[in-house]
């Protein structure tokens, strides 16, 4: 829900952008205050999304300034929102190569986060992908605290075509965890 509800509201930000008839900074204001709202109501850091609105604003000013946008309001919205697009990946770039599994050795990558942030539908969107290019995939449900976490593993590892593995009555992450990947 925490992701679906950002998206529609950065959705909204940009789409009231677009509804916009001039490209002043009134509007990029505007728009900022609600694009670090919806970020702010994510949980996302404080201090990320002072930076965020800073750097777009710096950027946005610069191109403004170079006569990038031959003063039409299209390529200002365009400007505009790019400046936002780029900041927003670079919100979640981690800056190194991803971890890349090798065949023939078992690969583990353990997912950490906050209940409902989406560790249940990436690790089946992992083993999906990793599956679909040869390796044997299988998602391991060491979330013994949300009541309901094996059941949702199950069900979307089944539906994905995925093996699983998980316990209704072991109560310690760790020994599932270690059954799981040995
Ligand atoms: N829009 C969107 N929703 C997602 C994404 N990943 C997960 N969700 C939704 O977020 C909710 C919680 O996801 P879940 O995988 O159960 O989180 P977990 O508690 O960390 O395992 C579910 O309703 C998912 O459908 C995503 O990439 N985009
Ligand atoms: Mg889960």
């Amino acid at each position: 829900m925490v992701l679906a509800d950002l998206g529609r509201k950065l959705n909204a930000a940009l789409s009231s952008l677009n509804r916009a008839p001039v490209v002043d900074e009134k509007v990029l204001d505007a728009l900022l205050k609600e694009v670090c709202a919806a970020l702010l109501e994510s949980d996302v850091n404080v201090k990320l999304v002072a930076s965020l609105r800073s750097k777009v604003k710096t950027k946005v000013k610069a191109s403004l300034e170079s006569g990038a946008d031959k003063g039409k309001d299209t390529n200002r919205k365009n400007i505009v929102q790019k400046a936002i697009f780029d900041e927003l990946v670079q919100l979640v770039d981690p800056g190194v190569e991803p971890y890349k599994p090798k065949k023939g050795q078992s690969n583990v990558i353990m997912a950490v986060g906050l209940q409902g942030n989406g560790k249940t539908t990436t690790c089946t969107k992992l083993a999906v992908y990793y599956q679909k290019r040869g390796f044997k995939s299988c998602i391991v449900c060491a979330d013994t605290f949300r009541a309901g976490a094996f059941d949702q593993t199950r069900q979307s590892a089944t539906k994905a075509k995925v093996a699983y593995f998980g316990s209704y009555t072991e109560t310690d992450p760790v020994s599932i965890a270690a059954q799981g990947c040995c």
